[in-house]
Formats: structure tokens, sequence, C-alpha cells
């Protein structure tokens, strides 16, 4: 056989490629498209039915998506929108290196919007649609936290913020009012819709968020239109498990309203995100293999001639074989040293541009600076039907700060910009301030009839007005019919219940409710079964935009598992974090979309606070309305599931969210006055609280509501039972919640007939609401010393009350030991901090010893320590009630 060279064997090659491409070609011209996609599948399938093995790839290679001949012409003026960004980008900068100026150590970052200005000034001119048509049209926009500077900027030069606003950015305490350094709600309540700076969190609240918006139309609570939710997020954010974890729901629920446009600067905090690999295909691969339509823009427009020239994809292979440290690396150099190492690899390369100067190299932007390239994959995505978009953007970190940081691996943290470097940022951007000013860095403005003024106002106005600009005003619900929770209020007459049960009727009766029936949405992250809820699914269907395209095996039966594209349950999945965003969505759905919808999220108690807790923080922010429960709670009264479900800790973890209001109901009433005091406070009265109630699973018998304890159940506090022996030789007063309150009675009762000690019984509600009531009281009398103090409204239920204070919680000690300060004397506590047993209920209260048997123990303990009784009878208490003295301590154990 003839020897063939290796110069020859590439030439053979090279030729063999000319061929198949020239053909495609001429289907390319001949067929379209279509045509030359149907030749390829048949091409792959008959190489692989030939033995030859593909790599499976889910990457396209590495340039734009929508090619250079399929732009649209982007409309209006490219001249002024650039002057307009020019102002924006200098603003953001000036306030950030201001702001440090006036406070060192104030922070701020000027480097994410630096990179993201095209991406948000390109949507603020041609595609954000705000609330003037009113909420239901409206667009949801989840801005990068980082980039706030920038979307501050913009509002000043709109004239919606003003200068002294803009001075105090980060100093939102200093008079005129400042700005807070991200994305809150809670602190700008008409300007942020919703939280985005802890990373991840705002991809996964967009996403339900999208799906939320497909479920308000879906019945009937919102029309049909064709408002987004844009999610703008960092590429380093992607990192977080919280950022793609749900990437599949939006696909599955071909939610094309939902757009992502990641920034990718390649950068994080530290440095690269990717420094030996290549995020933007990463994340392609990803969200492809998702079911997204995934629109990369890479390259600016300098770049599609030469993409022309391209013919052998020489140029193409080697965009793709450059890793993303280099590309940075790239992002900083000159001219002259892309030529030699990015171009000066293959000789054909260097060809293609050599009509270019180094300057000209220099200057070829990336895509994602590029207004038209940027404008093109909005329009694509907006356009887009039947999948969510994601765009993948190219930028670089720092953009337009040159040696101050741009592309440098310190420019995440670059906040102070030195006159030199103002100088040079100001120059670049032609950004009119004069060299004498420039050290100040001051605003930029121009006036009010100034070409940019108007034109930015005008795009806005025919974009449906500002964004962002929250709604704080929602129509209030008319009072609800109490007749709805009267039922509650009787007890049950002998047949026990659980707290979980009550809840479920109570729900299923408000579901029912002329008024507000269809408002609420009940969230589960497939637990309804576990709580008794199946009689749900049938009653009010499980939510699902495609309805229902199965038989279910269990449709022979009451209550099958009715899937409907009007259903109003909203089964997550085992999905604690997706239930928690659709919480958000619908309880803050009074403010983005005018819809007062009142959800109740139950969910095993563990799973709470405890594994989502920063969700339901970006919540509270949120200022969303709803009601939490917490099921299958208590330490002890879950039994047998053992120390990871066994929830001791949600109470606690719940007192440090300011305005959630959080309570351990003992029984049926209690929960019915909680509820239907929550839906009057956070609907008819607008309030921006949420509710978390712990519901259990044992049963026990509901009693009758005594007279005159609303108000009590309220506030944490009221006396369930009095001592039926008030004249005892002893005195003492016990305190219980939850499941635990019917061992504390049983103890009342021990205690009374065996031991001469008359006790009352209280139900503690909420040790929050008692502990926070104390200090607004301490509080104020530190503040107002002359006048007549407070007092709390523990210490007023208490201050007179005889004996010794015995509290027992299925909750940490810390808990109840929270109320002390305002007894008259020393809380006796016992609490159930340590690790859960996989064991029986009754094994559980003996281990954490907070049983009947234990309260007695504590009783007698405190009596004889003030002297009441021998240390004797304690004694011989602990060996008439079985109780080992020397039993481990369950805290260390
Ligand atoms: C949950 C969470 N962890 C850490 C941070 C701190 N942090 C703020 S910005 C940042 C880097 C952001 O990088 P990237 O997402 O790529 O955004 P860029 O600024 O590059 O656009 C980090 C680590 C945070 N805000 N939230
Ligand atoms: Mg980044």
């Amino acid at each position: 056989m003839r020897h063939i060279s290796p110069k020859d064997a590439a030439e053979l090659d090279a030729t063999e490629t000319r061929e198949w491409l020239d053909s495609i070609d001429y289907v390319l011209q001949s067929g379209g498209p279509a045509k030359v996609a149907r030749l390829l599948r048949e091409l792959t399938l008959y190489a692989k039915q030939n033995g030859v093995t593909l790599p499976f790839t889910a990457n396209t290679a590495y340039v734009n998506t929508i090619p250079a001949d399929e732009q649209a012409l982007m409309p209006g003026s490219p001249d002024i929108e650039r002057r307009i960004k020019s102002f924006v980008r200098w603003n953001a900068a000036a306030m950030v290196v201001r702001a440090n100026k006036a406070e060192e150590g104030i922070g701020g970052h000027i480097s994410t919007f630096a990179s993201a200005a095209t991406l948000y000034e390109v949507g603020f001119n041609h595609f954000f649609r705000g609330r003037g048509d009113g909420d239901q049209t409206a667009d949801v926009i989840y801005y990068q936290g980082h980039a706030a500077p920038g979307i501050y900027a913009r509002a000043y030069l709109e004239g919606r913020i003003d200068e002294t606003q803009l001075e105090n950015f980060r100093r939102e305490l200093k008079a005129g009012g400042g700005l807070s350094s991200y994305p809150h709600p809670w602190l700008m309540p008409d300007f942020w819709d919703y939280p985005s700076v802890s990373m991840g969190l705002s991809p996964l609240m967009a996403i339900y968020q999208a799906r939320f918006m497909r479920y308000l139309e879906d019945r009937g609570l919102k029309p049909k239109t064709d408002a987004k939710v844009w999610a703008f997020l960092g590429d380093g954010e992607t990192d977080e498990p919280e950022s793609l974890g749900a990437i599949t729901l939006p696909a599955r629920e071909k939610l094309d309203n939902l757009i992502f446009v990641i920034n990718c600067n390649l950068q994080r905090l530290d440095g690269p995100v990717r420094g030996n690999g290549q995020i933007i295909q990463e994340l392609e691969a990803a969200f492809r293999g998702a079911g997204w339509n995934v629109i990369k823009v890479m390259w600016g427009r300098e770049w599609d001639p030469i993409l022309a020239k391209d013919r052998d994809g020489l140029l193409v292979k080697r965009m793709g074989e450059i890793v993303d440290g280099q590309y940075q690396k790239y992002s900083i150099e000159s001219g002259a040293y892309l030529r030699e190492h990015f171009w000066g690899v293959d000789p054909r390369l260097l060809d293609m541009v050599k009509h270019l100067s180094d300057d000209q190299l220099k200057k070829m932007k990336l895509g994602g600076h590029d207004p038209i390239k940027v404008y093109n994959a909005y329009k694509a995505a907006i356009e887009h039907k039947g999948s969510p978009t994601v765009i993948l953007a190219r930028t670089i970190k720092g953009y337009g700060l040159g040696e101050a940081g741009e592309g440098k691996n310190i420019t995440h943290q670059q906040k102070k910009l030195n006159e030199d470097e103002l100088r040079a940022f100001r120059t670049r951007f032609g950004v009119p301030i004069s060299d004498a000013e420039i050290g100040h860095a001051p605003f930029y403005r121009p006036g009010a009839d100034s070409v940019e003024t108007k034109y930015m106002l005008e795009r806005r106005a025919a974009l449906g007005g500002p964004v962002p600009a929250r709604r704080s005003r929602s129509q209030a619900l008319p009072a609800i019919a109490s007749e709805q929770f009267e039922e509650f209020h009787k007890g049950t007459d002998g047949r026990k219940a659980s707290t979980t049960m009550v809840f479920v009727r109570l729900l299923s009766k408000l579901l029912r409710d002329k008024d507000v029936g269809r408002l609420i949405v009940p969230i589960v992250p497939d637990e309804a079964r576990t709580f008794g809820m199946e009689a749900l699914f049938r009653q009010v269907g499980i939510y699902a935009h495609s309805g229902q395209m199965y038989e279910p095996v269990d449709m022979d039966t009451l209550l099958y598992y009715k899937e409907a594209s009007d259903g109003q349950i909203l089964e997550e999945g085992i999905n604690e974090a997706g239930s928690m965003s659709s919480f958000i969505a619908a309880g803050t759905a009074y403010a983005t979309h005018g819809v007062n919808t009142i959800p109740f999220f139950i969910y095993y108690s563990m799973f709470g606070f405890q594994r989502i807790g920063d969700l339901i923080w970006a919540a509270a922010d949120s200022r969303t309305r709803g009601f939490l429960l917490g099921g299958t709670a208590g330490r002890t009264t879950l039994a047998g599931e053992g120390l990871q479900h066994q929830d001791g800790n949600s109470h606690l973890f719940a007192l440090a969210y300011p305005n959630c209001l959080p309570y351990d109901p003992a029984f049926a009433f209690e929960i019915a006055v909680i509820i239907e005091d929550g839906i009057r406070r956070m609907y008819v009265d607008q309030e921006s609280i949420f509710y978390y109630l712990t519901v259990m699973n044992e049963q026990y018998e509901m009693p009758a509501m005594p007279d005159g304890v609303r108000d009590g159940i309220l506030k944490g506090l009221y006396k369930f039972r009095a001592s039926s022996t008030p004249g005892a030789k002893w005195r003492a007063q016990l305190f219980g919640s939850g499941a635990i309150l019917p061992e504390v009675i049983k103890a009342q009762e021990l205690l009374e007939s065996q031991y001469n000690v008359g006790a009352d019984v209280w139900s503690v509600t909420s040790y929050v609401q008692l502990y926070r009531d104390g200090h607004a009281a301490d509080r104020w009398n530190m503040l107002h010393p002359g006048e007549a103090p407070k007092v709390p409204y523990v210490t007023q239920c208490l201050k007179e009350a005889p004996g010794v204070f015995v509290a027992a919680s299925d909750y940490v000690k810390a808990l109840p030991d929270s109320i002390d300060r305002w007894l008259p004397r020393p809380l006796e506590v016992l609490g159930t901090d340590g690790f859960g047993r996989s064991e029986s209920r009754a094994s559980l209260r003996d281990f954490f010893e907070i049983d009947h048997r234990y309260i007695v123990i504590a009783t007698l303990g405190a009596l004889a320590r003030d002297g009441k009784l021998a240390p004797s009878v304690v004694q011989d208490a602990i060996t008439a009630l079985g109780v080992s003295a020397d039993k481990l301590n369950p805290q260390v154990s």
C-alpha cells in the first residue's frame, strides 16, 4: 500500500471536510436549514447503526446562537441609549466611590453592574414591562443583588430617586433617606419587589413565580397575558445548588414566560468561575439537557465579518478551545498580545485579522456588551414559545474600569477609584464632567428636558411605567365570616383528634368559603397523606397545567389522585425549597399581581426553618403573607422517626424572624382563633406579617374554648385551667404548649391529688410573642425613665400568681427561659435539648424528662428549694414515680 505522509493525510482530511461542507452549503441553499437538520439526523443514525460511536454532547459551538444574518434591526436611537448607559454607569460607580469616601468600609460593588450595564439597559429601553396597565401585565424582574447601584443610578436619572438618597447609598438611617445595599422590599417597599442577594434564591424564586403566574391564569385569578419573569444572575451564582436545582420544572411545565439572563463575566468573587473550563458551555449543556431554549450571546458585531470568513471553522474551533482563565487573561491584555497568543497559533487565523490594528483587535466587543446582540437575544426570548429561555451573555467583569479593575481578580471588591481612574472612566464613556470636578466623583444628571431624559422617560412610559416599582397597595379583603371558625370553639366531646386533623378540617372548610375559598393556596411537599389531607385531592384538585393525561390508579376510589388544570393544591413533590418559593409567590401576589392569595404551606416541621431558613428569611424580607405549618412537630410528639425528624428547634429559629408570628397551639380553638385573626391582620388590615404554627399528630380530646381567652391566645398566654384546690398548702403555676399541655394537665391532677399542691395550668401559645412583648416594654421603660413603666403582658398575667413556676416544652429550654426575667420568681424549665431518638412517645418524654412525672418532680423540687417542703419529699416522689436519678442526660447523649 502506498505510504501517505502526514502532510498528505492532513490535506486529504481538509479536502474531504471541504467537500462535505460544500454539500451542506448546497442543501442549505436549495432546501433550507430544516432539510440540513433532517439529513444530519439521518447521517448520524446511519453512522451509529454502522458502529460509529459518537460522544454525547448537549453543546453547540462557542459562538452566538443567533447568526448575524438573522438579526433584527434594533429600534430606537443607539446613540442616545449609549449616552444614557454611560451616565448610568458613571452614577453607579460614583455612588459606590462616594459612599466609601464618606465612610471607610461601607462597601458596595462597581464591577458587577459595570459588566451587566448593557444587559439591563436594553431591558429598560425595550423590554421590561411596568405596572402602568395594571399589575397583571407587568413583568416580574429579579435583579442581581450586586448590580443594585446601576438600578439606583437609572432611577436617579429618571428622577425617581434624589441626589440625597444616592449620596446615602448604604446609609439607610441618614437624614433624607438612604438606599439599601441590595434589593430589600422590607426596607424599600415602593421600589424593590424581591430580595436577590442571597445567591441562588432568586433563580429558584423566579421559576416558581413563573409557574405561579400560570397557576393564577389557569385558575382564572389573573387574565392570560404575555408578562414575563426575568431573572438576572451571575455565572458564579450558578454554583449554588438552588440555582440549577429546579431547572427541569419550567421546561416540564412549558413556562415560556420565564427568562434567565446569566451574566457570564467568567468571574466570581475570588477568581475565575471555571479557570480550567468553560462556564458558558457547562451551563448550555445543563439548560439544554433540561429542555430550555438556550441563547448564547458570545461575540459582539465586530466579530461578525471575521466569522463570516471562517469557512473552515478554524476560528470557531479556536474560540472553543480556550479555557475561561485564559479568556480572562485576554480581557486584560493588549491587542498585540491577542494577535500573538489568540490569533497567532495558525497563520490562517492571523490572516483573517491582518487588516485590523492592534487597537481594533482589542476593541472587538463581547456579545454581552453589544446592544444589538442583546436586543436580538431578548427579542428571541420573548417570542419563543413552549419552553423557558436562558440567555448566556459573555461580558467582562469591571468593564470600563481599565487599570482600576477590568477583568482583574480583585475587581469584585473594588469600591474606590482614585482621581486618575475616575478620569479614565469618565473619558472612556464620555461623561460631561470636568477635570476640575472629577476628584469628587460628582453625580451627573442631564436636565429634565434633555434628549436623554426625555428618551428614557418616553421609553418607560411606552413600556408601562418605571421598574422596579413595587406596589404596596392592594385591595383589602372583606372580613371573613366568623361562623367558619365557631365549630372549633366547641370541643370534641370525648372524641380524640390531633391538631393536624383540626387544621386540615379548618382548611377544607376555608376552601369552601364563598369569599376566600378560591384564594386559598394549599402547598404540600409530598406530605399530604402524612397529614391526612388526601381528601383535598378530590375536593379541590392538584394543579397541573396540562390537566390529567392518564387514568389514575385509584380512579375508582372516592379520594382519587386528581390532577386538573384548575386544581388548587400545589403539590411540589419532595421539595421544601420549591414549596417555599411557591409560598413566597402566593404570599406576595397581593403586591405583585394585585391578587390576595392566601398560602398555607404544610411540611415536616424539621425541614422548614432548619432546612430552608434562608428562603423563609427572603419571604420575610419580601413581605410575604400566609401561614407556614410545621407538621408532625415536637421533639417527643413525633414518635419513632428519630434524630433527623424530631423537631425541638423550629420555634427558637422562628424567634429570629422579626415579622413571623410563631404559635405552638394545643387545642382546636387555639388554632381557629389564631388563623382567624391571622387572616384578618394580613388580608383585611394588610399587615406585612406571616404565621408559623406547629401542628402535631398526637390525638387527644379537644376541650371547649373557655370564656375570655381569645386575647390571651393571640398574645401568647392564657390561664387554661385554674387549680381546683386553690386553698392547698402549696401553690404552683404550670406552663405547657402544644401536645405537652395534656402532660401539664396530668401533672396538675397528680400534684393536687397526691402532693397537696394547688396548681394553675397556663397554655403558652407563643413564647416568642411573650418575649417580644416583654422586650418592647423594657425598651420603652429604658427610654422613658420618668414615666409610669409599662408592664409586659406576661408579668400582668403572673405578678400575683402564687407558688412556684414550672414550664414543660417540646422544644429547647431556651424558649421557656426567654420569658423568665418577667416573672416574679424563677421559672423551672423542662425542655428537649439534645438529639431525638427512634422511640415511642412515652419513652421519648421520659428520655427528655418532660412528661407529667418530671413536671411533678420539678414542681416539688422548686418548692423544696423555697424551703416549703423537705428534700425527702422530692426524693420520695422520684422513687414513687419510677424515675431514675442516674439516667442519661439527654442534652449530651
Ligand atoms: C449565598 C451567598 N453566598 C455568598 C455571597 C457573597 N458573594 C456576593 S457576590 C459573590 C460573587 C458573585 O459572582 P457572580 O455570581 O459571578 O456575579 P458577578 O458579580 O460576577 O456578576 C459572592 C461570593 C452571597 N451574596 N450569597
Ligand atoms: Mg460572574
